[in-house]
């Protein structure tokens, strides 16, 4: 092995090491033809911009077990969790996440802003024209299918 090629491979190793994945859940919340958003608060990052609640999970927990937990601290809701019905990855650079969506349509109380700056019911139309994490954006085609099925 050449001291060039010796040199890339420690590189790669050392970029490894420090990349790693975060996985997070989100809720497709549906009402008729709407689905809920919520604005990102400041002091988070991707602030301003429009998400589907949800967030990280925690290593004890299973998926759905994570995003029933976010949704009761983000929203003040019960969700009943299905199975997931959307994969994505994104890449922060440094970190890269893995999307789990679920589609939500059943659920106990009425959603309040806990944690996000506003909520909305936006129509499932008029998705394209939110500001939107470029991890849901490049989504948004599988997205708009699902959430019309
Ligand atoms: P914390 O405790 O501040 O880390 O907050 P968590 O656990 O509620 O997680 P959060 O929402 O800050 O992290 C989710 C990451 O995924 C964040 O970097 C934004 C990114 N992301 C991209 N698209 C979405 C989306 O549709 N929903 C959510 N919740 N996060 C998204």
């Amino acid at each position: 092995m050449t001291l060039a090629e010796k040199s890339f491979i420690l590189k790669s190793m050392e970029k490894k090491r420090r990349q790693y994945w975060i996985p997070v859940v989100t809720g497709l919340i549906q009402r008729a033809d709407e689905v809920l958003l919520g604005l990102r608060p400041q002091g988070h990052n991707l602030a301003g911009f429009w998400e589907f609640p949800g967030g990280k999970m925690e290593p004890k927990e299973t998926p759905q077990e994570a995003l029933k937990r976010e949704l009761h601290e983000e929203l003040g809701i019960t969700a009943d969790i299905g199975p997931v019905c959307l994969t994505a990855t994104h890449d922060y650079g440094d970190t890269g996440i893995l999307l789990l969506f679920f589609k939500v349509s059943y659920w106990q109380g009425e959603p309040k802003t806990v944690h996000h700056t506003e909520l909305k019911w936006t129509r499932v139309d008029d998705l394209h024209k939110e500001t939107l994490p470029e991890a849901n954006k490049k989504s948004l085609p599988q997205l708009l299918k699902i959430l019309k099925s």
